[in-house]
């Protein structure tokens, strides 16, 4: 990585923050981002980067003069096709942002996940005996990580069996395609139209069960809430949205523990530390880690002002390690208060699918509490790179049971 300073404030850095390098170990390239400055332009790419807590979050609220509209991705929407119809959550801004959004802030709210906890509570115990039964030696990933949501996420929307194993590439592929048109992107290309055929398909009323979320937004365009054009577009990001990130975070929240065993002692003596467990390790691995937004108007950012029109990039996991903000960052620790991390984004595009998240999470950790006594890596990890996504392709793990 060089250094370099063409006016005395903005620092320059030519690293390729969507490089096999980077993805393998970011955290290096985060260090240097915050260490350089609350912004610093990314002449790969031409755009302006944030990595500390301040700006991230300052960014993140400020949705006037950064705008989704132009897209999260570094594409922007104003001078390129996307490359699907645009999110009308993820990328809009208001005043087209607030129906769909407040249709599935409804949709996911408390009302309809005190239904799913005891059911999602029950299927986790269920799935941690079925594990166990098999062995106490396995890889957490295909094991746990993506067995549990594929197993009560599909069915809480309400889709059909049929198909279910493309709701994972489908999702790898819409976070690699927020990056730049890199080797990642052109690895998913020959499927996207296969894979968006079949993601349209299931949006469909007819396509989904009376009983789940999809209905749900199918209901809310009865009642005009939403336009029944709309309605199938809310529930596509569910299914883009809703697997490939509850995935890795519970890949990310199995590895943290298997890395601090002290910690999943203190959780297995008092399981009530699950909710801050889960937002601690959201904090820590930054499953999402990076939204682009676009600038709406020349911003000043501490000496230097960003023109009107550019992309900046907010580095969520940076922000998120960032000393200034969080006391021995690198610490996974159940005793500190995550609240206020950036990983589920913050302000008006903050995450409306957190609680269905965490819902999941509490129900796996809580089922694993009850059974199991140590958890210990067997072997090497292994990462799976994303443009977007913090991921693992492998955490091979032994258990001890009770
Ligand atoms: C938005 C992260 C799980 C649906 C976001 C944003 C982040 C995020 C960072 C903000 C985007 C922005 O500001 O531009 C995560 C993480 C998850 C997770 C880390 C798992 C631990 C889910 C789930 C669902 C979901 C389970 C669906 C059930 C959405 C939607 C938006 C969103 C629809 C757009 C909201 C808007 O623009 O108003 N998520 N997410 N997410 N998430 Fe999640
Ligand atoms: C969407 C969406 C929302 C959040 C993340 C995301 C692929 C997509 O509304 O489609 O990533």
């Amino acid at each position: 990585m060089t250094l370099l300073s063409t006016s005395a404030d903005l620092p320059v850095d030519d690293t390729d923050p969507f490089g096999h390098e980077v993805l393998e170990d970011p955290l290096p390239f985060h260090h240097a981002l915050r260490e350089a400055g609350p912004v610093v332009y990314l002449s790969r790419y031409d755009v302006h980067a944030l990595g500390r807590y301040e700006e991230v979050h300052a960014a993140l609220v400020d949705w006037q003069r950064f705008q989704s509209a132009a897209g999260v991705g570094l594409s922007n929407f104003r001078t390129e096709e996307p490359w699907r119809p645009p999110s009308l959550l993820l990328e809009a801004d208001p005043p087209r942002h607030d129906a769909p959004r407040r249709v599935l802030a409804s949709v996911l709210g408390p009302r309809a996940l005190r239904t799913l906890r005891d059911r999602w509570t029950a299927d986790a115990e269920s799935l941690v005996d079925e594990v166990l039964a098999a062995g106490t030696e396995f890889d957490v990933v295909p094991t746990l990580a993506e067995a549990f949501p594929l197993r009560v996420f599909p069915d809480a929307v309400g889709i059909g069996n049929e198909g279910r194993e493309n709701l994972l590439p489908y999702g790898d592929h819409a976070f690699n395609a927020f990056g730049p048109a890199n080797d990642l992107v052109a690895k998913g290309a020959h499927r996207v139209a296969e894979l968006s055929g079949w993601v349209g398909e299931q949006c469909a009323r007819d396509a989904l069960t009376d009983d789940g979320f999809g209905a749900a937004i199918w209901a809310a365009a009865d009642r005009g809430e939403i336009t029944p054009q709309q309605a199938p577009l809310v529930v596509r990001s569910l299914l883009t949205a809703g697997v490939d990130t509850t995935v890795h975070a519970l890949s990310a929240i199995l590895y943290a523990f298997a890395t601090n065993p002290d910690q999943w002692a203190r959780l297995v003596a008092d399981p009530s530390l699950a909710r801050v467990a889960f937002d601690e390790a959201i904090r820590w691995e930054s499953p999402v880690q990076t939204f682009f937004r676009t600038t709406t108007t020349d911003v000043r950012i501490g000496d230097v002002v960003v023109p009107e029109g550019r992309k900046v990039l907010m580095f969520l996991a940076a922000a998120n390690r960032d000393p200034r903000r969080w006391a021995d960052p690198d610490r996974f620790d159940l005793g500190r208060d995550p609240s206020g991390h950036v990983g589920f984004g913050m302000g008006l595009h903050q995450c409306v699918g957190q609680h269905v998240a965490r819902l999941e999470a509490e129900a796996v950790l809580t089922a694993l509490t009850r059974r199991v006594r140590t958890i210990e890596l067997t072997g090497p990890t292994q990462r799976h790179h994303n443009n977007t996504l913090r991921a693992f392709g492998s955490v091979p793990v032994r258990l001890t049971v009770r």
